[in-house]
């Protein structure tokens, strides 16, 4: 063969060599073996928060057989929306997402359908009637939460011979329109209406975090300190309302003071339950990310799946908690 001829063959070999490559099925690519999941996340607006984010970037790992793509919409519905969007491009094979709020999922939840990609909803849920829409869920039940904290609060009055009398109560909500919002608040709205003699006597958003919470809570101290009860639908909240209080010589205590009921139970909200501030804290478990982990590899394998997976959660009491049962808890 001639020089020339030698080289042009040279050539053709190296191109053809590396076009075969290009064409290898995607699964002999060791990279793409990896389950490719964009999780849409709410934000990091308070401790449950990074907990839950946490527990999915454990969970979803690369050493579990998973290429994780994160995306922070930092409270913003329509960041969350652009981001699952980015997520189909890419073409994830599954898209996991925290609803900031209830409604608004339809039209992005059917191009995700269309694009036949399985969502699997987490933590918040979406308004009923689009269950079509998405494949598992996996989460807590907001409702029993705070039915939970209205019957702890009902008994705790009777037992200090409180049933009949005036109950003056705050409420702090949480993010207005998220499902964590309305579970809670539902249930104290309807107590409220039940019980004659409670009064709710303000009740205003805290957005979920301890500044917002502390801010409304020091406007309604300037309206009234004649307060029995602050509702706050999470830890945040509580630690806010409860700085507030003290700042103007308020006493959160269940026995002498003001009773302070919050939700999430993560570490700094049990060691205020320790102390008597909380008196009641009622779990809500943002350790999730096993359970998608599970239901992903159920999914992979053509396995049936539990379509809605509710966490187990307890309640804490500030008469009855411990340290032990403090340090013997994940996060
Ligand atoms: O209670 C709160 C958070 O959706 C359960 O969101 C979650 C709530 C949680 O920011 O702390």
């Amino acid at each position: 063969m001639k020089k020339g001829m030698l080289i042009i063959s040279l050539c053709i070999a190296v191109l053809v060599s590396g076009c075969m490559k290009e064409e290898l099925p995607a699964a002999e690519s060791p990279e793409n073996d990896l389950i490719v999941v964009g999780f849409s996340q709410v934000g990091a607006e308070s401790e449950w928060r990074v907990a839950n984010t946490e527990s999915m970037k454990a969970a979803l790992s690369e050493e579990n057989g998973y290429e994780l793509i994160y995306d922070d919409a930092r409270n913003k519905p329509e960041n969350q929306i652009r981001a699952i969007r980015t997520f189909i491009q890419q073409e994830v094979d599954y898209i996991v997402f925290s609803p900031i709020v209830e409604t608004g999922w339809d039209s992005i939840l059917q191009e995700a359908k269309e694009a036949g990609i399985n969502v699997i909803v987490t933590d918040r849920y979406i308004e009923p009637g689009y269950e079509n829409l998405f494949t598992a869920f996996v989460g807590s039940d907001f409702r029993s939460e705070g039915e939970k904290a209205v019957a702890w609060l009902e008994k705790t009055l009777a037992e200090q011979g409180r049933a009949g009398e005036n109950i003056t109560i705050v409420h702090i909500q949480g993010t207005m329109g998220s499902s964590a919002q309305i579970g809670r608040s539902s249930a104290i709205e309807e107590a409220i209406a039940e019980n004659t003699n409670w009064d709710m006597v303000s009740q205003e958003c805290g957005d979920f975090t301890r500044a917002k919470a502390y801010e409304v809570m020091k406007a309604i101290l300037q309206e009234t300190q004649d307060i029995d009860v602050v509702y706050c639908e999470n830890d945040g909240e509580a630690l806010g309302a409860i700085d507030a209080m003290e700042e103007e010589g308020l006493v959160c205590n269940v026995n002498d003071g003001v009773i302070v009921i919050s939700f999430d139970a993560t570490r700094l909200g049990l060691e205020y339950c320790l102390a008597g501030k909380i008196a009641l804290n009622v779990e809500c478990n943002p350790l999730q990310g096993p359970y998608v982990d599970e239901v992903i590899k159920q999914l992979e394998q053509g396995e049936t799946i539990e379509r809605e997976k509710y966490m187990e959660e307890a309640e804490f009491d500030s008469l009855t908690i411990t340290q032990e049962m403090i340090d013997s808890r994940d996060y």
